[in-house]
Order: structure tokens, then sequence, then C-alpha cells
């Protein structure tokens, strides 16, 4: 552990930490969690109930506090508190630009309201998409445990998807990952299926310039393993049942 392990020093405004050689806007703040907060989250991750788990083939993922019907949100109970502190007060803390407001200031419920957890095993990843009209157009993601690549995919005029990602994105451990706006409408988002990420560089890595620690990729390569993501979003239709339902819940 070296000295800046435990301590969390998030930027005055997000403008410090934009990733200026994508499109407007995306951000990457590293040390968003400090080690301590990542192995408390990884813990309650890990002892979930079983039936919290979906399992695909290859990888498996938890919805909090449930899952979406026809893009609607049934279940209007909070966050549990593990999933609430501290990543939904540090995000709502920082404003965009100095003086601004948050980045969740014109969404619907002013926060988010939803995590997707997902856990990806050395070798698995997750196919290129879009995230879809359920959610507010801001993405945050907090990784955990592992670095991995990013990949982002513009789609041809017809549809079909370029074969080279346009850009990556190395998310390191306990850093932030925010994008919004184009990059969340127009381009596709994957993690390609491999038990290392190569070619990693100043020029191929889109926020090498923001990395925690570039010296741990110098030779190019990064061997995974296993990474563990949240996802938070503001789903923007809520159940009316779900909202009457909410107070009767306590957090889990
Ligand atoms: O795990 C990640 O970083 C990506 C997750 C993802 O693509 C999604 O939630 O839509």
């Amino acid at each position: 552990m070296d000295s800046r392990s435990s301590q969390v020093i998030l930027p005055q405004s997000l403008e410090h930490n934009k990733i200026t050689t994508l499109p407007p806007s995306a951000y990457y703040i590293v040390d968003f969690i400090s080690e301590e907060e990542e192995k408390a989250i990884l813990h309650k991750v890990e002892t979930a109930p079983k039936t919290r788990w979906r399992q695909l083939t290859h990888r498996r993922l938890q919805t909090w506090p449930s899952d979406l019907v026809k893009d609607t949100l049934l279940d209007a109970r909070p966050l549990p508190a593990w999933l609430e502190e501290p990543v939904v007060s540090r995000l709502l803390s920082i404003p965009v630009a100095d003086g601004d407001a948050n980045l969740f200031a014109s969404s619907p419920h002013s926060r988010p309201n939803h995590v997707l957890i997902n856990e990806y095993p050395a070798g698995t990843g997750i196919m290129p998409h879009k995230d879809g009209a359920a959610y507010h157009p801001v993405v945050c993601t907090v990784s955990l445990g592992s670095s991995l690549c990013l990949s982002l995919y513009k789609s041809k005029a017809d549809g079909a998807l370029e074969l080279e990602p346009t850009w990556r994105i190395l998310q390191e451990p306990r850093s932030l990952l925010i994008t919004t706006a184009d990059l969340y409408t127009e381009y596709l988002h994957g993690i390609d299926s491999v038990s290392a990420d190569v070619n990693l560089s100043e020029k191929t890595v889109a926020n090498w310039s923001l990395l925690r620690s570039p010296e741990l990729f110098t030779d190019g390569r990064h061997e995974r393993g296993t990474r563990v993501s949240l996802t938070y979003r503001d789903v923007l239709k809520v159940s009316k049942l779900g909202t009457k339902l909410g107070p009767m819940f306590k957090r889990l």
C-alpha cells in the first residue's frame, strides 16, 4: 500500500478530469474511492444473497434495487446504504464546472436511482451495445478489483459496427468513469472478452494522461484479474406503485 492508498481527494470540478481526446463529455477520476471502501463494497457484492445474482453464460450481474420491466423501475426502494455511500454523495458533490451544478441536476430524480453490478472474470467482457432510452444519458461507472479497457465503437451508416474501436478507455480499480451526451447516444460501448489488454500506450488509450499508474502499463500489456463494475444511472420511469410502496421498505 502506498501513502496515497486511503486518501480520496476529489477534483474541484469535473472540468479538471475531462477526457479531452473524446467527444464532449467524458470524465475519468482516479481514487474516487479508497482501498478500504473498495474492499468493503466488494465484500457486500460477494456476500449478497445468491438470488441477487443473475448468471449469464460467462458473466454474472446484480441489479439494485431491481431489474427494469419495459424500461421502468418497478421497485422504488432507495439504493442500499453500501451503494449509496460513499459513491452517490461524492457524485453529487462535484460540480460539472466551477460554480455549476452537479451532473444529475437536470436528471428526473436529481440523482442515480439504479445500480448495475457486473463481474468480469479475466477473459470475459460485454458485447458492444448502447444503453437505450431507459436512462438519463449520464453513466457513472466505478471499477473495482482489476483494470480493463472499455472500447467505444462508431456504428456505420448501415447500422453495422466498425471492426476496431474508435477509442479505448482504461479503467483502473477505484476509478470513476463518467460518459454523457454523444458518447451515450451515438456510440456503442463494449469490453473485449480477452484475458489481457494489449497495445496500451499514450497513443491508443484515450485517458492515458489521467491514469493513476501509467507506469504499470508501459510494456503495453495488462493481464486482467476479476473486475467488478458498479454502473450508476437515473432510470427515467419509476412505477407509481413502486413509489407508493417505497417508503414502507427499509434500506437493505
Ligand atoms: O462494466 C462496465 O464497465 C460496462 C457495463 C455496461 O456496458 C453497461 O452497464 O451497459
